[in-house]
């Protein structure tokens, strides 16, 4: 009796502690579409948030435009929705000013790699202790289905009903050559993977960017389709000291999608750190 009743209890409690994690979602509605994948993206996000015990006091989030843009609205804490592309550097200065902090950032992938394309670089040289979640649905989701900066070549889309004649950017690849200190790639489909992901880049001191690969289900009939990622989608299982450039390089092409972390350095010391080595009076 005494068992049972424990193992009664012990399930309960699971339960419990599993919903937790809802603390950080908003009493708003996600507006997103049924099926859309945000929502494996947030509830990966809220189960991180719970794991790392994050203070919704503590914690920021912020947006550019786009569907990937409603984001901070769906979240229990802070949030800044601000202009197209500039999710980064708005971001960076709030880290700047606030360092004690928690800031991520996220953006689609035209906010991140078209109109805002040029605040990657920077932010990754110079390791701003920020987590950037990159929502990669291949397509302009909010204005129905542009062809964007990650795009497959001839894939049909609302701008380019006979093809994209354009090459796609390879994000992994571009966050590696920028100097991002922690480059990662996670998968919506597999919300307990990709919160272990967010949990490492939260903790990672620097700048740390996450491709999150994730279907427009409404935009998206060809390509990044819940099943394609699905039989497209591999575990990249690297050991700790395979985490350099050059099999980081290697193993970061567009497709197959490899997920996990591909590159990680420990060593390199965070932008307010410089800062604050170099101007020390001796
Ligand atoms: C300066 C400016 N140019 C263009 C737009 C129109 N616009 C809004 S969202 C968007 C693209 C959104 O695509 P993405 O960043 O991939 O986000 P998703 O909707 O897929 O999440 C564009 C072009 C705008 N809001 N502001
Ligand atoms: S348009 Fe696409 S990205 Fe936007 S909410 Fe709908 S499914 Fe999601
Ligand atoms: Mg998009």
């Amino acid at each position: 009796m005494e068992t049972i009743r424990s193992a009664y209890l012990d399930e309960k409690l699971e339960i419990v502690k599993n919903i937790d994690f809802l603390k950080y979602r908003s009493a708003d509605l996600p507006t997103w579409c049924p099926g859309c994948g945000y929502f494996g993206i947030v509830d990966a996000f809220y189960k991180a948030c719970r794991e790392l015990d994050l203070k919704h006091e503590n914690m920021v989030t912020v947006s550019g435009i786009g569907c990937s843009g409603r984001t901070p609205i769906f979240i229990n804490s802070y949030g800044f929705h601000t202009l197209h592309g500039r999710s980064i550097p708005v971001a960076s200065g709030l880290k700047l000013a606030r360092e004690d902090l928690t800031v991520f950032a996220v953006a689609g992938d035209g906010d991140a790699l078209g109109i805002g394309g040029g605040h990657l670089p920077h932010v990754a040289r110079k390791n701003i202790n920020i987590t950037f979640l990159l929502f990669d649905n291949s397509i302009y989701g909010l204005t129905k289905g542009q062809s964007s900066s990650t795009t497959p070549y001839e894939m049909k889309t609302n701008s380019h009903p006979a093809g994209n004649p354009d090459t796609p950017l390879n994000p992994i690849k571009l966050a590696l050559s920028y100097g991002a200190s922690f480059v990662a790639r996670g998968y919506a489909g597999d919300p307990q993977g990709l919160k272990q992901i967010i949990k490492e880049a939260t903790l990672h001191q620097g700048f740390s960017f996450i491709q999150i690969l994730t279907p427009c289900v409404t935009f998206d009939k060809e390509n990044k389709t819940w099943k394609n990622l699905k039989e497209k989608v591999y575990d990249l299982n690297l050991r700790k000291e395979e985490k350099n450039m050059e099999t980081a390089m290697r193993m970061a092409e567009n497709e197959p999608y490899g997920v996990g972390i591909f590159f990680q350095d420990r060593q390199r010391p965070h932008y307010q750190e410089i800062l604050r080595n170099l101007n020390k009076t001796d």
